[in-house]
């Protein structure tokens, strides 16, 4: 888009409609187009890989749940206006999933009879369905929004909260991962229920948290968040954290000197719940000893629609997004400076067939378009890197190389350019 979207209020939403990552197709609900789905893709591959590197098993849950179902755990009622409820031609009642504790704890009853199975850990990725009385920020609070969901099953609490640890490193990987500096909050389990609870908060002005914290969390730096470990746990458990809600200012431990109050991004949010839904129910398995024992759960959700605003809202400036490299739609923007130019054209073609034998994830500006809006346009999409070939430079044998989140641009041959970006996979 040439013009600013004036339905947008924040930088995310805005920037993401005017680089037409996203069209509206009515209030909350959103298509992705072909940008905008790439880094939706990426954000979901690198949780799911760090789901399945905690020990957790991907399947995949319809959207579309009976009420039956909610009726057993008694929150078909609970949830209100929230739940998109539907009729069949049968009459049979339906709804659109908002979560999936229900569903998974019914598969898990009719599946698992034996504590030998235990523990086990299972997620989804899978739009879920919330009928937000304010639908706003674009995808960041939507109603149709893609959500990764695990669950987790064990015999005894000590188990349970392993399963909980696990997730909770998991999570400050993933959000390293991703470019993000997150910090886990001390929350109230809400609609989801149970007696532990931590919520993953994203710093940025326009988060719709307060959060109080010490300072001491400024100084993790992404390279510690990916070697975390239970220990690391322990210790930024330790720290105080607290949403406005549960934050007391005459109680609370942090001297103020050392007391931060910013507002958050809720990106992910995990739950320890014990019996809530097994006991209900009738998830049991058989224990060593031959006694039916109801098993211990958690859940563990992460906003991956929401990511992407939120990644947006922490890493943009006034020329557009800045993407982390890890989930750009593209590592690299050619742009042909001169279209008309069969000498440049030539020279960008080959180098276009060059970055994509090589694996490099480039998109191609062979727009006939001027200089000045292919320059705009690639900082706008923020894509990291930055090759332009123009009539100049093919004649001196060097393109442009433009580092986006830097701006500092050096003139190299076109086989420097091919190797800095090969060689950083
Ligand atoms: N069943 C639990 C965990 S699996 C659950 O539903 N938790 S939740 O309600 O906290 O949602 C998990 C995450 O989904 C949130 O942390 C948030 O990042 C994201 N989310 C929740 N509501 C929305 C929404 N309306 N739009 C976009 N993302 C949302």
């Amino acid at each position: 888009m040439k013009e600013t979207p004036t339905e947008a209020q924040i930088a995310s939403h805005r920037l993401m409609l005017r680089a037409g990552m996203i069209r509206q197709s009515s209030a909350g609900i959103y298509s992705w187009l072909p940008m905008g789905f790439r880094v939706l893709r990426n954000i979901e591959q690198i949780v799911r890989e760090e789901q399945d590197r905690a020990g957790a098993q991907e399947m995949l849950m319809p959207t579309i749940q009976s009420a039956e179902l909610w009726r057993k755990s008694g929150r078909y009622d609970d949830y209100g206006k929230e739940m998109l409820r539907i009729i069949d031609r049968g009459e049979r009642e339906l709804l659109y999933g908002p979560t999936n504790e229900e569903l998974i704890t019914d598969i898990f009853a009719s599946s698992v009879r034996s504590y030998r199975d235990l523990p086990k850990n299972l997620y989804h990725i899978q739009w879920k369905f919330r009928d937000e009385i304010r639908p706003r920020f674009g995808v960041m609070r939507g109603r149709e929004f893609l959500m990764k969901d695990a669950y987790s099953f064990d015999l005894e609490k000590e188990g349970a909260e392993q399963s909980y640890l696990k997730m909770f490193v998991a999570y400050l990987r993933t959000f390293a991962r991703l470019g993000l500096r997150a910090v886990p909050v001390q929350a109230d389990p809400g609609a989801i229920g149970g007696n532990m609870s931590h919520e993953f908060h994203i710093l940025a002005d326009t988060g719709e948290s307060d959060l109080y914290f010490d300072a001491a969390f400024e100084e993790y730096t992404a390279e510690q968040m990916l070697k975390a470990d239970f220990g690391m746990v322990k210790d930024l458990r330790g720290l105080y954290a607290a949403a406005d809600e549960k934050h007391d200012a005459a109680n609370c431990p942090v001297p103020d000197g050392q007391l931060r109050q910013r507002k958050g991004i809720e990106v992910g949010h995990i739950f320890y719940f014990g019996t809530k839904y097994s006991a209900p129910m009738g998830a049991a398995v058989t224990s060593s000893t031959g006694e039916q024992v109801n098993v211990e759960m958690g859940s563990y959700g992460i906003g991956v629609s929401r990511l992407v605003g939120a990644i947006i809202e922490a890493s943009h400036d006034e020329k557009g997004i800045i993407w982390p490299e890890s989930v750009a739609p593209w590592k690299a923007a050619l742009i042909n400076l001169r279209y008309g130019d069969a000498e440049c054209t030539a020279a960008a073609d080959g180098l276009y067939e060059k970055f994509q034998n090589a694996g490099v994830a480039t998109l191609y500006d062979d727009r006939d378009e001027r200089p000045g809006v292919k320059f705009a346009d690639a900082d706008l999409i923020g894509i990291p890197w930055h090759v332009t070939v123009g009539p100049r430079g093919v004649k001196a044998g060097v393109v442009e190389f433009k580092n986006r989140a830097t701006g500092e641009t050096v003139e190299i041959t076109p086989e420097a350019a091919l190797n800095r970006l090969a060689v950083k996979a």
